[in-house]
């Protein structure tokens, strides 16, 4: 390569560069250009939603509640029906029918059952037992084994008997094979009542299983006993039952109103009274 043609390469090198650069800050350019639009684009567009939200709120087609007649609105004014609550959903449009409902809800606190809810459209059966200590009922015994043997365990809305020999399990009597031995359950007041429940202790206690009417026991529950009600003077016996087999009892009757129940125990599989949950359900 002589000198001048060493001159032409040198600035063509150069040129390439200078132009490489030029498109460079061409580019440059567009970019700024572009987020310069994209930004006042955002801004508009923000503002017409704002204003367009701003504008919905002041018609009232926003969800809202009114605060002095506690009326729920949906989008564009739908009124929502009183009752929704948990299910209420601004967004839709109509709204939820707030009318679905079980025939049947099972209300529990844990494993325990609280209440059962009938609900029969008109017909409206709603069920409580008021023998449980968190509805108010209270528990009391003629005796008991020991402290981990409360009348307590029996209306704490556990039919199993978990926890044996603590004093979530079941109550046991303190008098061995000496009879008659008492459990009673008094209300938070007068309740009405139409069915009583008396589960007595299962087989395999240390590790129970949810009994059903037809459980069967042989080893420790409690065989001959009557189911009483209080009737304001004294005590009268709804059912007598000898030569019992069964973990749980149930006993329907004609509705009777009273602030206390017990069940009156005359003998037991082992001479020990053991009842694990006492129920009395009415409305
Ligand atoms: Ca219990």
């Amino acid at each position: 390569m002589n000198a001048s043609e060493e001159r032409k390469s040198t600035k063509k090198v150069n040129q390439t560069k200078l132009e490489k650069k030029g498109r460079i800050s061409f580019l440059k350019k567009l970019k700024k250009i572009n987020r310069k639009r994209l930004l006042s684009q955002t801004v508009a567009t923000s503002l017409i939603l704002l204003v367009g939200i701003g504008a919905m709120a002041q018609m009232g087609l926003l969800p809202y509640i009114d605060k002095k007649t506690s009326k729920k609105y949906g989008w564009f004014r739908t009124e929502l029906p009183q009752n929704v609550t948990n299910i209420w959903n601004p967004f839709a449009n109509p709204p939820p029918n707030p009318t679905l409902q079980l025939p049947k809800e099972y209300i529990y606190a844990g494993d325990r059952l609280l209440a059962i809810e009938e609900n029969g459209g008109s017909n409206q059966n709603n069920r409580t037992n008021h023998a449980l200590a968190t509805n108010g009922g209270t528990a009391t015994s003629s005796s008991q084994f020991n402290s981990n043997f409360p009348p307590s365990a029996a209306n704490n809305g556990d039919r199993k008997g978990t926890g044996y020999a603590t004093p979530d399990g079941t109550w046991t009597d303190g008098t061995s094979g000496v009879f008659p031995d008492w459990l009673q359950v008094e209300f938070n007041g007068s309740k009405t009542i139409d069915e009583i429940n008396v589960i007595t202790i299962q087989n395999g206690y240390t590790n129970p299983i949810e009994p059903t009417e037809t459980t069967t026991f042989t080893s420790y529950g409690i065989t001959d006993y009557q189911v009483q009600y209080w009737d304001g003077s004294g005590w009268v016996t709804i059912e007598s039952v000898t030569g019992n087999d069964k973990v749980w009892r149930k006993f329907t009757f004609t509705p009777i109103t009273t602030t206390k129940i017990r069940v009156y125990i005359t003998g037991a599989a082992y001479g020990l009274s053991n009842v694990v949950e006492l129920e009395a359900w009415g409305s």
